[in-house]
C-alpha cells in the first residue's frame, strides 16, 4: 500500500510521476513533533536506502544529510556526498519505506543521536511523505519505483569497458590509450574526454589546437570501435562573444542575485554563471546545445560540477581579498593564522553563496539554497531531453555526478572523486543496493580509485568487482600515477578479467534490461532474497546480482582469499588464466581462496557465456555457451 501525506511543498520536485491523492489517515509509524519525525526501531530493525552515501549497507548507527556535495573526501565521518536519495526501507518489527520528497537539506539520524531512535529533519515542514507497505522488501521497493518512474536504459556499449583519466589532453593521448589497449588485447568501448579537450574550459567548445580535426577524430575511432565520451560541465564561462554565454545572460537563462543580476561564480573557466535548468525554458534552451557534439558523432556524455561545485563566487572572493589585507604586517599566533589561512579555503561550496542566488522555477522564485539537490537532477534531465530528439533513433550514453530522485529517469551517475584506497571497494559495492532501490541502475565508481596512487593488485581486485557493475569504468585524477589496465607491465591478469566483463554481458545487460522494466533491483542485498535466513542479514560484502548470480569479492590487500556465506547450494565459478570452470559448494561458511588475478563468483542455475569479444558490437549474443 502507498499513502501520500502533504506538508504544504513549495514546488513539484517531479521526483513522482504518479498522482496519488493526498490521505487524511494519521501518519503511520512516526511522530512529528517541531518538524522533527521520529520512529522507534526495534532492536532488530535493518534500515536500507539512502542511496549515495557513506557506511555499510544497513544505515542504522550514523547520520546523514541529503544535501548534494563536491566532496572529494570520501570517509566514514561524512554525512553526504554528491546525490540526495532520501528513501529509507526500514525491516524489523515494522516493514516499511518511507520517501521524504524534499528538495534541500534534510537529516537522517539513523539511531546516531539514540541508538533506537530514528529521526527526520527537514530544514522546514515543506515537503511531501511517502509511506509503502505491505509484502516482502522486494515488493516495497517495486511498489516505489512504480512511484517515481522507470530507469534510465543506455546504449549496450555503455556496457562495455571505459577508459577516462583528467589528463589526457590532445588527440595523441587518447590514440594511445586505443592502440595499447588493442596491442594488450583488452576490450574497451568508450575513451572519456576529460575538462582539456575544451577550449578554455567553455562548455559545447573544442581545443582545435589538441583536435585539429574532432568531427574526423571521433569517427576514426568510432570505426576502430571507440565511442569517445565528452565531459559538459553545470557552469559557463563568462565571456563576452562565446556564443552560449551571450545568448544566456541576454535571455536571462542563468541564476541571479538578489537585483536580478547573474550571479557569478569561479569553477574551473574562471568566472562563470550558472544555467538556471528548473527553468523549463533555460532548460531547453541548454540541453539544446549538445548538438554541437552530436552533429560530430557523439553519443554519449558525462555531466559534472552540477551539485552546483563553487570554488568561490565573484563577490565572495573580492571580499576575500579585502579581509586578508587586515592580516597583513601583523604578527600571527596559530588561530590567527588558521583564520587568515581559511579566508580563502572557506570559500568553496559556501552556504553563504547558496544562500545568494535565485532560480525562476515554474512555482515562482526560489533562493537557490531551498531547492539546491534539484540542480544536478534538472541538469540530467535538460541534456537527455535534449538528447532524445537530437539522436531520435538510438539511446545515448548519458551519467551525472550530482542526482536528486527522478534523475534516475534521465541518466545514470557515478559516485565521483573517491580515493586508491581499498576500502573504497567495498564502500562501491556497499552503495550500489542503496542507489538501486532509489532507480539509479546504471551506476559505477572510478576504478582504480580518483585521488591517489593505484596499485597493480588493488586494480586486479577492483576490476574483478568492477566487470558487475553497470557503468565500468577506470578513471583518476590529473597528477596521478597511470593506471590504465596498461600501466603495470604484464597485461595478461587485466586482459582476462576484462575479457570476462564481455563474456557476461548477455547475462548481466540482460538482467540489467529485467531490472529496468519490473521496477526491480539488479544488485540486492542477499537479504532481500532469503528474508528468513539471519546469517544473511549480516552479510554486508556479498550481493546478489540478477536473479541468479552472486558476488563475494576480495577487497582487502595481500589477502589470497576470503571467507563467503552462502545461504543456499550453489555452484562456484572461477576464472582462472582465461579458463572458466564450475564446482558446486554446499550452503553455509565456507573459506575461498582466489589467487590474484582470479575471479570468483556464484550462481544458483545456468548462466550464458558469449565468446570473447574485443567489444560489445562484435559480442554475438547468438552463440552462447552455459555454465553453472
Ligand atoms: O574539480 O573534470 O568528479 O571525475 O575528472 C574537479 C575534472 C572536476 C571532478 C570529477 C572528476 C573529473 C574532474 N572534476
Amino acid at each position: 500500500m502507498l499513502q501520500k501525506y502533504s506538508y504544504s511543498p513549495k514546488l513539484r520536485t517531479g521526483a513522482v510521476v504518479r498522482d496519488i491523492p493526498v490521505t487524511d489517515a494519521p501518519l503511520p509509524y512516526f511522530s512529528l513533533e517541531d518538524g522533527v519525525f521520529s520512529y522507534r526501531m526495534s532492536d532488530d530493525a535493518c534500515v536500507y536506502g539512502l542511496g549515495e552515501s557513506v557506511r555499510g549497507i544497513n544505515k542504522r548507527g550514523w547520520i546523514y544529510e541529503g544535501w548534494c556535495s563536491d566532496d572529494p573526501f570520501h570517509t566514514e565521518d561524512k554525512r553526504s556526498l554528491y546525490g540526495a536519495h532520501n528513501f529509507l526501507l526500514i525491516d524489523g518489527a515494522d516493514r516499511f519505506g518511507v520517501f521524504f520528497d524534499y528538495p534541500t537539506r534534510i537529516t537522517f539520524d539513523v539511531g546516531y543521536s539514540d541508538p533506537s531512535l530514528l529521526t527526520v529533519t527537514p530544514g522546514k515542514m515543506n515537503l511531501d511523505v511517502y509511506i509503502i507497505t505491505g509484502g516482502s522488501l522486494k515488493d516495497i521497493v517495486r511498489e516505489f519505483r512504480s512511484l517515481i518512474g522507470k530507469s534510465y536504459i543506455p546504449p549496450l556499449f555503455a556496457f562495455g569497458y571505459g577508459q577516462s583519466r583528467w589528463g589526457y589532453v590532445t588527440e595523441q593521448d587518447i590514440t594511445a590509450v586505443a592502440d595499447n589497449h588493442e596491442k594488450a588485447g583488452i576490450p574497451l568501448d568508450m575513451i572519456y574526454l576529460d575538462i582539456d579537450y575544451m577550449d578554455s574550459f567553455k562548455d559545447f567548445t573544442v581545443n582545435r589546437e589538441r583536435y585539429p580535426d574532432f568531427e574526423g577524430f571521433v569517427k576514426r575511432m568510432r570505426s576502430r570501435g571507440f565511442h569517445l565520451i565528452p565531459i559538459i560541465d553545470a557552469a559557463v564561462k563568462r565571456e563576452e562573444g562565446y556564443s552560449v554565454y551571450d545568448e544566456g545572460h541576454e535571455k536571462g537563462f542563468f541564476c541571479t542575485d538578489e537585483n536580478g543580476e547573474d550571479y557569478v561564480v569561479g569553477v574551473w573557466p574562471g568566472m562563470s554563471c550558472l544555467p538556471d535548468f528548473l527553468d523549463p525554458e533555460a532548460s531547453a534552451w541548454f540541453g539544446e546545445k549538445y548538438r554541437v557534439l552530436t552533429d560530430a558523432g557523439i553519443d554519449g556524455f558525462w555531466n559534472d560540477m552540477n551539485e552546483p561545485a563553487l570554488f568561490y563566487s565573484e563577490k565572495a572572493l573580492s571580499a576575500a581579498f579585502h579581509d586578508i589585507k587586515g592580516y597583513e604586517g601583523k604578527t600571527l599566533d596559530a588561530l590567527s593564522y588558521f583564520s587568515a589561512r581559511d579566508v580563502f579555503t572557506r570559500l568553496s561550496n559556501s552556504q553563504k553563496d547558496y544562500e545568494s542566488f535565485f532560480h525562476n522555477a515554474p512555482e515562482g522564485r526560489f533562493v537557490h539554497s531551498d531547492v539546491h539537490n534539484l540542480y544536478g537532477y534538472k541538469m540530467t534531465e535538460s541534456a537527455m531531453n535534449a538528447l532524445k530528439k537530437l539522436r531520435p533513433d538510438e539511446p545515448t550514453l548519458l551519467f551525472s555526478r550530482a542526482s536528486y530522485i527522478g534523475a534516475h529517469r534521465s541518466g545514470g551517475i557515478w559516485t565521483g572523486d573517491n580515493h586508491s584506497w581499498w576500502s573504497h571497494i567495498l564502500q562501491s559495492l556497499q552503495q550500489m543496493p542503496g542507489l538501486n532501490m532509489c532507480g539509479f541502475l546504471y551506476t559505477g565508481s572510478d576504478i582504480g580509485g580518483f585521488n591517489g596512487a593505484c596499485t597493480r593488485d588493488l586494480l586486479l581486485r577492483w576490476l574483478s568487482f568492477a566487470i558487475f557493475t553497470p557503468l565500468m569504468r577506470n578513471h583518476c585524477a590529473i597528477g596521478n600515477r597511470s593506471q590504465e589496465a596498461t600501466a603495470f607491465g604484464d597485461t595478461e591478469a587485466f586482459r582476462h578479467i576484462i575479457e570476462l566483463r564481455y563474456r557476461l554481458i548477455p547475462y548481466l545487460y540482460g538482467e540489467f534490461l529485467k531490472a529496468a522494466e519490473n521496477d526491480e533491483m539488479y544488485f540486492r542485498p542477499l537479504s532481500f532474497d532469503y528474508e528468513d535466513d539471519p546469517a544473511a542479514r549480516e552479510i554486508a560484502d556479498q550481493l546478489m546480482v540478477g536473479d541468479r548470480l552472486m558476488i563475494a569479492p576480495v577487497y582487502t590487500q595481500n589477502a589470497g582469499g576470503r571467507n563467503i556465506y552462502l545461504p543456499e547450494d550453489m555452484n562456484l565459478i572461477r576464472m582462472s588464466a582465461g579458463e572458466i570452470t564450475c564446482e558446486p559448494v554446499s550452503q553455509g561458511r565456507h573459506y575461498v581462496s582466489v589467487p590474484l588475478g582470479d575471479v570468483v563468483f556464484f550462481s544458483k542455475g545456468k548462466l550464458p557465456l558469449a565468446d570473447p569479444a574485443k567489444n560489445t558490437a562484435s559480442l554475438d549474443f547468438d552463440r552462447l555457451t552455459y555454465i553453472g
